[in-house]
């Protein structure tokens, strides 16, 4: 089942269920995504929902899908496929060592990445910073964590990321990571399928420029060094969410040294059983 985040022309976002035949219904006596991810079962709590067969329903073309989130914090993982570890290793004089050290030690990286309000929603336009010239989108299953730590979803997320800024020095790296636009997520939360699944699944990344395709590569799932569970245990470690949480798992696609995202592009995302998450590209 798929979760969204949609508004009609009219009105405030409301928490929708998204058909196969793409029309989206209003779950009209839940307010929030969150109070639904809260419950112990989603997806029976959803069966009885949807059993109401008088539901407003909506062609998805006819609405707005926002980010899928409320009051999440965002945070993302890091150095969790060998792909990310070699590129930022390559890119780093000196703090190579660093990302070597993370990828094999038992605590993962995990850093802060986006407020709720800033997450930037299907069809809106992702960041690039004026001050950096090599910017990369970061094409990441994102894990859904209510407020008691547990995955109750998935969707997708763009970790945008200036490299030359991270690569300079390591202590950079909140200014690489944070900044106006650099985190989308959506369209849709996936619920009701297990880890053993979505490791199965296939992440894709296409970049678009001037309509041309001038970036394509895939990865799969299966390539996370770390459980999902391990991830989300040591960002609950010491620290609560009440209103729960979306937690990145880190990205295994990385363009070659010599491609930075320019203006006007437009990044692609698509993951196995969730679907396609796309932004355009503007300078902040
Ligand atoms: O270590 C810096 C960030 C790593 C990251 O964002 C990733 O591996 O996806
Ligand atoms: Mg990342």
């Amino acid at each position: 089942m798929k979760l969204c985040r949609f508004r009609a022309r009219t009105g405030l976002p409301r928490p929708g269920l998204v058909l196969g035949d793409d029309t989206v219904l209003d779950l009209m006596s839940v307010n929030e995504l969150t109070a639904l991810l809260e419950t112990s079962d989603v997806v029976g709590q959803l069966e009885t929902l949807t059993r109401d067969a008088n539901l407003p329903r909506f062609a998805l073309n006819d609405v707005r899908v926002l980010a899928p989130l409320e009051r999440q914090e965002v945070w993302a993982a890091g150095v969790t496929y060998l792909r990310s570890k070699k590129a930022r290793m390559d890119e780093s004089k000196f703090s190579a060592t660093a990302y070597d050290r993370v990828y094999e030690a038992a605590r993962p990286e995990l850093f802060f990445k986006s407020m709720p309000e800033k997450v930037v929603s299907p069809g809106e336009a992702v960041g690039i910073r004026s001050d950096s010239k090599w910017s990369i989108p970061e094409p990441e299953l994102a894990l859904v964590l209510n407020s008691r730590g547990e995955v109750v979803g998935y969707t997708i997320g763009n970790d945008m990321s200036s490299r030359d800024i991270e690569g300079e020095n390591l202590l950079y790296l909140p200014q690489a990571k944070i900044y106006s636009g650099s985190c989308a997520l959506g369209p849709v939360i996936r619920v009701g399928v297990f880890e053993d699944e979505v490791r199965k699944w296939q992440i894709a990344l296409q970049i678009l420029r001037a309509g041309e395709k001038v970036f394509d590569s895939s990865t799969s799932v299966a390539n996370v060094r770390r459980s999902f569970g391990e991830l989300a245990r040591y960002l609950f470690s010491c620290q609560t969410f009440p209103h729960g949480a979306v937690l990145l798992t880190g990205t295994g696609i990385v363009p070659p040294d010599s491609f930075a995202l320019q203006t006007g592009d437009v990044v692609r995302i698509t993951i196995d059983g969730i679907g396609t998450l796309e932004n355009t590209v503007q300078m902040v």
